[in-house]
Formats: structure tokens, sequence, C-alpha cells
């Protein structure tokens, strides 16, 4: 007979075997607990824990909560809060603090009426009882402000009963407890997991200071302590930190008997969104009833107060839900007593009366803080309307290239000079920046099969852009046409006019530039070319060489000096700085002539690579940017070593 039937039958009575019988659950069913035995269920343990603290600051009690990972990922929480009452629990005749680890969902709810929880954090939670059910061994110290009392489990089984240590003045819980190796796929800690859910928890909770330490190894030890006055309003701040902000941060909350809803928003320049939302300080990020009703609420404001104010004109379409979204930073965050959470992953808020408690306070206080703050109306109304105007844009350029896309020559963009062969499969077009290359390829093409679009005018970062603004952008408009395939989700490579589309730019920085941003176009707009091993780069050649009559031409270095191994002395050497210094025939021979010349063709590895370095190069993130300079800087000087 194991040792636990032992106690039940020599120590315990009936409400103890139910107890084990809880205990002896958990462990055998991890899962249904703690979602799982991964990662992710480690991690569960930690804030299982916390948002029992989280409850005592809540309730008024707790200003400070310390996490700490010690060595043997062993974890620690200290809370200054009331301690965990220690006083017999009636019905079990065992401390309160017993209850709480020994008994399946105890957690927060013996306090009952007056206990101080109007509305709890650690609804979602399965119970300090589950933690010490799943750890090896867990110590509770509960300090009152008269004695300290310490008990110890093992398996989620009293080792000991109760004991008063000692006396103090203070007060406070401590919970150490090391997760069961037996129970866990892993047992080591993510300090980046817990740091970012405990940032959360101290957004959503204003002037909880929440400290996280990581004392696993002395020499890389990391503490952080975070701390926030503003609550939802830094959230917003630190989410937006890295975009130009329109105006400060509108914040509004509401509180009724059994709930309190709050939501703190931003206007930047992006053109992204980011909304973040909560249920009982828990992350919903499939949204829900609070979420709907924000979106609602926004948009009926929009378009009420902008009617109202005739900022939406009379002839013009009220705007979407996705007009008044575009660039916007929100957090919300609502309380209520039951909190539904829905779908596989719980991930969903689903009390339907959240909807209306959310709408009305975001149409009530929005339509206030727009008759109070006309300078930021202006702003966010410029900023919706555009967004207007670039979907409806964005549709009508999506129109007009599909009209202007097929066979139908007349169409085709005026630079393009067009090849007479009109099969596919045997025509080229070569995309060349700049006129006077363009001049030379065009008389220098073999014009049965090669066409050769030169490209004008200014491109766009097509990452920083909005869709229409690539659609309609004067550079890309003739590729999308010439190539006669359309581009996004109507690409249809049955009606590509050229089998071989070949970008050709010099060798130097601005020629890599055009490269990347036709590379990067091609990989967002029409990824099937790149696929389907359309997309060629020419490789024009660096330098000439010539021995009286006799030319050769070199790609590199290397080339060059083995040319002029060959040639003995008496050669000439002329270098190209770019492909407009060639005329039509030296063109020919050594970039188009396909008998000669040298093409890489584009595979989707590169075209991700020149994807991934733009987005890093050229979008808002100043981060990632300095990280690669960093770390390209730190290859150099490997090199140099
Ligand atoms: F998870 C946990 F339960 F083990 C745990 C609880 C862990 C940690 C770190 C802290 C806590 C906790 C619980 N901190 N503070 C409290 N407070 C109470 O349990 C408490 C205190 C007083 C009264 C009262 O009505 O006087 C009621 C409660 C629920």
């Amino acid at each position: 007979m194991s040792n636990i039937e032992n106690k039940v039958e020599n120590n315990y009575g009936g409400e103890q075997i139910q107890v084990l019988e809880g205990l002896e659950a958990v462990r055998k069913r991890p899962g249904m607990y703690i979602g799982s035995t991964g990662e992710s269920g480690l991690h569960h343990l930690v804030y299982e824990i916390v948002d029992n603290a989280i409850d005592e600051a809540l309730a008024g009690f707790c200003d400070h909560i310390e996490v700490e990972i010690l060595p043997d990922n062993i974890i620690r929480v200290t809370d200054n809060g009331r301690g965990i009452p220690v006083g017999i629990q009636p019905k079990l005749g065992i401390p309160a603090v017993t209850v709480v680890f020994t008994v399946l969902h105890a957690g927060g709810k013996f306090g009952g009426e007056n206990s101080g929880y109007k509305v709890s954090g650690g609804l979602h939670g399965v119970g300090a009882s589950v933690v010490n059910a799943l750890s090896e061994w867990l110590k509770v110290t509960v300090r009152n402000g008269e004695g300290v009392y310490t008990q110890s489990f093992k398996r989620g089984v009293a080792d000991g009963d109760l004991e008063r240590t000692g006396d103090t003045t203070e007060k406070g819980t401590v919970v150490e407890f090391k997760a069961d190796p037996v129970m866990f796929e892993t047992c080591i800690y993510k300090y980046e997991t817990l740091e970012k859910r405990l940032r959360d928890q101290a957004f959503l909770n204003a002037g909880l200071r929440i400290t996280l330490t990581d004392s696993r190894e002395q020499a890389a030890a990391r503490t952080e302590s975070m701390y926030y006055e503003g609550g939802l309003k830094d959230f917003v701040k630190y989410l937006s930190k890295n975009k130009t902000e329109l105006h400060p941060v509108i914040h509004m909350k509401t509180v009724t008997e059994n709930s309190t809803a709050e939501v703190a928003l931003q206007y930047s320049d992006d053109y992204n969104t980011s909304i973040w939302s909560y249920a009982n300080n828990i992350n919903t990020p499939d949204g829900g009833t609070h979420e709907q009703g924000f979106k609602a609420a926004l948009t009926r404001v929009f378009n009420e107060f902008g009617r109202k104010r005739n900022l939406i004109k009379e002839n013009e379409e009220n705007l979407k839900p996705e007009d008044v979204r575009e660039g916007l930073t929100a957090v919300i965050s609502v309380k209520v007593t039951e909190a539904q959470f829905e779908g596989q992953t719980k991930a969903k808020l689903g009390n339907t009366e959240v909807r209306r408690l959310v709408d009305s306070m975001v149409y009530e206080k929005l339509k206030d803080y727009f008759e109070e703050n006309p300078a930021v109306v202006k702003v966010i109304y410029e900023k919706a309307l555009s967004a207007q105007r670039a979907r409806e844009a964005a549709r009508k350029a999506r129109e007009r290239i599909r009209r202007k896309t097929g066979l139908d020559t007349a169409r085709m963009p005026g630079k393009l000079a067009d090849c007479s062969s009109k099969d596919p499969t045997e025509c080229e077009i070569y995309i060349v920046e700049g006129d006077s290359a363009g001049g030379s390829a065009i008389g220098g093409r073999d014009r049965k099969y090669q066409a050769i679009l030169p490209l004008w005018g200014k491109m766009i970062n097509v990452e920083k852009a909005r869709i229409d603004k690539v659609y309609g952008n004067e550079k890309l408009t003739p590729v999308v046409i010439a190539l006669g395939c359309g581009l996004g989700e109507e690409i249809d490579l049955e009606k590509l006019r050229y089998h071989k589309v070949v970008i050709m730019a010099d060798a130097d920085v601005d020629g890599q530039h055009i490269r990347t941003l036709l590379l990067t176009f091609f990989f967002r707009f029409m990824r099937p070319l790149i696929e389907e091993g359309h997309i060629y780069i020419a490789m024009p050649p660096l330098y000439k060489i010539s021995k009286g009559n006799q030319h050769r031409y070199a790609y590199d270095e290397e080339e060059r000096e083995a040319i002029i191994a060959q040639f003995g002395g008496n050669y000439k050497i002329q270098r190209y700085k770019g492909l407009g210094e060639m005329n039509a025939e030296q063109l020919w021979e050594t970039t188009l002539n396909p008998e000669n010349r040298v093409m890489i063709k584009v595979s989707m590895e590169d075209a991700q690579k020149a994807d991934e370095t733009f987005t890093m190069l050229m979008g808002d993130k100043v981060g990632p940017r300095r990280e690669f300079i960093e770390k390209n800087a730190k290859y150099v000087t490997d090199l140099d070593v």
C-alpha cells in the first residue's frame, strides 16, 4: 500500500480523503488544470501563484510583489499583503492557509463577502493547490503582523502541520516551490516569458510594483522592477514607443457595481492597428465581447460626430471600421465577477453584458472627448479620412490594373520597348533603371524576343507604403501592366507576357537599392513569379580588358587579373561605373546576348532575404536596425582580427 493511502487510513477523515483524491486527479491529468505539461504549463505555475498575490493588491492591501527565479529553478513569490489567514477553517477544522494549498479551487474564495475581493483576477486560475500538487516541494511563509507561520508540502501532501516559528510586526506571504520534474517536460523557466506576463500585470494594475529577479547564474543575474503609475495609459505609450504619435493618450474608465471597463488609446502615423484586450487581467488574444463593443462604438462615434460637424461631407460615404482603426494602438481591460472564457484556448471573452458596457462607455466618453479636443479631432479625422481615400484608391487602382492587363498592346506603358514575339515562353523583359542604359539596351537588344522597360520616377518603399500607394505608384504600375499577370490575390501566371523577367541595375549601392526594392515588391505582391523561377538579375561586367581588337569582360577582380595574365602586357583596361557607360553593342555583348550573359535566377530564399533586410532597414522600428548594424559591424571586426 502506498504511503498516501496509509496516511488516509491512519490520520484523516472523510474530507481529507476528498483532498487526496483531488490531488491525485491533478497529478493524473495535469493538462486539464494547467493546459499542458510543457513550457507553457510550467510558467503557468508561476502565474497562478502571482495571480493570488495580485488579488491581494486588487483588494488594496498589497503594493509590491517580488518574483525570483532561484538556482535549481526554484521559484519564490513574495508579497507585502495581509498574509494568507492562518485561523482554523470551521468546516474542515484546519488552518485556512492549509486549505488554500490542499483543497482544489479553494484559492481566494474562502474570504467571503467581506474579504475585500470584489473582482478577482484569479478567476481564470485553478488555485494554489494545483501548483502544490505539481511541485516536488512547496513552502509557504505567512507574516500577519503578529506571528510568522510556515508549512511545507511534498507533491501536494502536507509535510507536517502549520507551525508558528516566531513573532513579527511585518505582513506578507512568501511561497517557494520547485516544479516536479516527474510532471513536466521541462523545469527551466524563461526569464523573457515571465517578464512579458508580469509587465502586462504591472500595466494592468497601476501603482503595483512587480520585481522580477533571475539569480540562477551569478554571472548572468538580472533583475527588473516594473511599476507604472499611469496604468493603461503607460501601456499604450509603451506599445507605441517606436511610432510617431498624433496626440496624447486618450483614457477612459467606468466602474459599475460588479464590473469595470477601462480603455486607453492613441493614434500614430503608422498604418497598422494594435489592439490588446484583457478580462480580469487575463489576455484575450482572440478578442470577444469587450473588443466588439469597443470597435462598434469607435466606428459609430466617428461617423455620428463626423456628420454632425460636417467632417464627413453629405455626399461622402461613412467611415468603415478599418478606416477608423488605421494607426490605432489601444488597450482594453475589463473586470467582471464571472468572466466566461470561450474557444479552444479560452482566449476569447464571452460575457454578453460586457459588449454593452464597453460600447456605451467608449461611445459616451469618446464623444465628450471629441467635443472638448478639436485639435485632436482634426488630426484623427485626417488620418481616418485618408485611410478611407486610400481604401477607395486601392480598389480603383486594382480595377484599373485589371482592365489594363491582357495582351492589348495599345494599353502598354509608353516607355516599354516591346518585342515582336507573342510567345511568352521565349519572351524576356529587361527592367532597366535609368535613361541612358535604357537607351543602349533598346538599341542593343534582339527585338524579336527581348523587351526593354526603363524605370522612371520615384520608387516607393513598399514596406512603409499603404497598398494604394503600391498600386498607384508611377514606377511600379508600368512593371505590373507590362507583365500582364496582375498582382496580389488576383495574380494569374497564365497571363504573364514574358517568362524571363530580368532586373538590370548597376553594381553600385544605388543599383543594389533598386534591386532590393524590386525584389521586395515581387516578393510581397507577385510572389508566384519568384516561386515559378521567372525572376532574374542581370550581372553586367565590371571591367573591359582590350588588347588590339580583342576584348574580354571581367565580372570581378579575380577574373580581371586572370585575363590580364593571359594577355600579358600591352593591354587597355576600362572599368564600367555604370550600365550607362556601355554602348548598345557592348550591352548586347555583355548583358543581353544569351550566349555570353551572366544572370542569377532569383530563389525564394534570395527574395525572402531581401524582404527581411528591407523590413529591418526601411521599416519604422529602430531596434532591429541597430542590432543589424551592430552585428554586421562586429563581423567586420571579426574579419579584421
Ligand atoms: F497562491 C497563494 F495562494 F499561495 C498565494 C497567496 C501566494 C502569494 C504569493 C500570496 C497570496 C496571498 C493571499 N497574498 N495575500 C493573500 N491574502 C489572503 O489570502 C487574505 C488575507 C486576508 C483576508 C481577510 O479577509 O482578512 C482574506 C484573504 C483572502
